[in-house]
């Protein structure tokens, strides 16, 4: 008998539990959409079939998540559940201090809070959109310094999401006494769910250290991240997820999280920091706004699905079997000649709105259409990432800022659907391609100030 390979691939887990979902007749769809004026935040999820609007609080518990929920200690202070938390977290990711709050936002708002004076620049590889609302909101400057090859969605890099170190290096020359911190998205949600390198980390740091700048990571999908280390990274290949993450966080100060994604929950989320200081102000801030030190605006039940959550993300077998179907829906597309970010990231496909639709001008939203077409097409709900999340008026001219990239974006959540969806959500982008050209374009009949996608009215051209 030779070495046989182990027969390996599927789903790590039996279903134990289910939820219906239908399919609305398409009228139905055409008319749910023109009543949620062309915004698929404002459709009714009952109304949609395949739910890819996010990743984010969406997973499926496991049984022994579930279990947890019975073990809450509901007590106002020192509950046993955030006890077990501060132990997964110090142990997986190795920070002295973790301060819990209810989502990743709030981690954002307290901790930029604590560290951000009016005027002052914040360099990342790529800030989502709440964390750049949120600099801005402490009158910061959020400044984004990805790797060219990330702009080029069609071209393979293995580390998309890595952050300019040249440019990063200048602008820490220049205005080095401007920044009160650099934070690394891991993974860049902005730019496709691509990774942030090892190597690529070490070296922000090797350069925030020589200025004295503190670095923290927006960890939202930071086992993600350290999978693609393991799979594509030099010297990575036989280290253990585990392993991999701590070293990754070992080059932090700290970091923010929304455990709504890699930790498994539907809410949740922390801060960490090694620096007593910034310890001691968060957790004043997090008094007045979240709750007290050991609650963080979550009940007792909540902080042990995190801590258990977190428990299960950083396996090995639960990671492969995550980034394979993800990656299993972008061959599908790519097959088809669907223009996506290649290669495909960690949480969701890409498509990029403009090659998809290229007889629609960005003023006019392609990756917006692209999103509403597939509810109509497939029941399919998505999300666009690009002009209407993150074009900006400038100050001064009052011109439209575009952003390089317009994207519509299929996010998966954890352990919810099978290949099967997955072949659905594929045929439903094909038949979108085939009549594209009688597609039209969207325009914004009303936004709010801030935030603009989550509630604006569109109608068609
Ligand atoms: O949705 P929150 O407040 O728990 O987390 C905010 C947040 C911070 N950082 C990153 C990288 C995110 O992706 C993020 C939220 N993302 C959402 C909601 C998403 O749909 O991608």
């Amino acid at each position: 008998m030779g070495q046989e390979k182990e027969i390996m691939g599927a789903e790590p887990f039996k279903i134990k539990m289910v939820e219906p979902i239908r399919l609305i007749p398409r009228v139905e769809r055409v008319k749910r959409m023109e009543e949620a004026y062309f915004n698929v935040f404002r459709l009714k999820p009952d109304d949609v079939y395949i739910d890819l609007l996010t990743d984010s609080g969406t997973s499926a518990m496991s049984d022994y998540q579930w279990a947890g929920l019975m073990m809450g200690d509901e007590s106002y202070a020192g509950s046993r559940n955030f006890y077990h938390l501060e132990q997964v977290v110090q142990d997986l990711m190795g920070f002295r201090y973790v301060i819990p709050t209810h989502q990743g936002r709030p981690a954002e708002n307290i901790l930029f809070s604590a560290l951000i004076q009016p005027g002052q620049m914040v360099p990342g590889n790529a800030h989502f959109d709440t964390t750049a609302a949120h600099i801005r909101h402490k009158k910061g400057i959020p400044v984004n310094l990805p790797i060219p090859e990330a702009l080029r969605t069609g071209e393979f890099h293995p580390f998309k999401g890595n952050v300019n170190i040249g440019e990063l290096e200048a602008l820490l020359n220049q205005e080095g006494k401007n920044i009160p911190f650099f934070l690394m998205t891991i993974t860049n949600n902005t730019g496709g769910g691509q990774p942030v390198s090892m190597e690529n980390i070490r070296k922000a740091r090797e350069i925030t250290s020589k200025y004295r700048i503190p670095l923290y990571f927006d960890a939202a999908r930071f086992a993600e991240n350290a999978y693609f280390i393991k799979e594509r990274e030099e010297g990575y290949r036989d280290r253990s997820i585990k392993a991999i993450v701590k070293e990754m966080m070992s080059h932090g100060d700290g970091c923010v999280m929304s455990a709504k994604k890699d930790g498994l929950v539907n809410m949740g989320g922390f801060i960490c920091t090694n620096d007593e200081g910034v310890y001691q102000r968060c957790g004043e801030l997090l008094i007045l706004m979240e709750g007290f030190l050991t609650y963080g605006g979550l009940s007792g039940r909540d902080l042990e699905v995190m801590a258990r959550g977190l428990e299960e993300v950083v396996s090995e077998d639960y990671l492969t079997y995550r980034i394979r179907q993800v990656r299993y829906l972008g061959e599908r597309l790519m097959d088809a000649g669907i223009p996506i970010i290649h290669p495909t990231g960690g949480h969701a496909v890409y498509i990029d709105g403009r090659a998809f639709l290229p007889h629609i001008p960005q003023s006019q939203f392609p990756a917006q259409v692209t999103s509403v077409e597939l509810y109509m097409e497939a029941g399919v709900r998505s999300l666009e990432i690009g002009t209407v999340a993150f074009a900006r008026k400038d100050e001064k001219t009052g011109e439209t800022i575009y952003p390089p990239l317009d994207l519509t974006r299929l996010a998966i959540p954890r352990r919810v659907y099978t290949d099967r969806h997955m072949d659905v959500v594929a045929e439903g982008v094909i038949r979108i391609s085939k009549r594209k050209e009688s597609i039209r374009g969207l325009k914004i009949n009303w936004e709010p100030k801030v935030l603009r996608h989550f509630l604006a009215k569109f109608s068609r051209v």
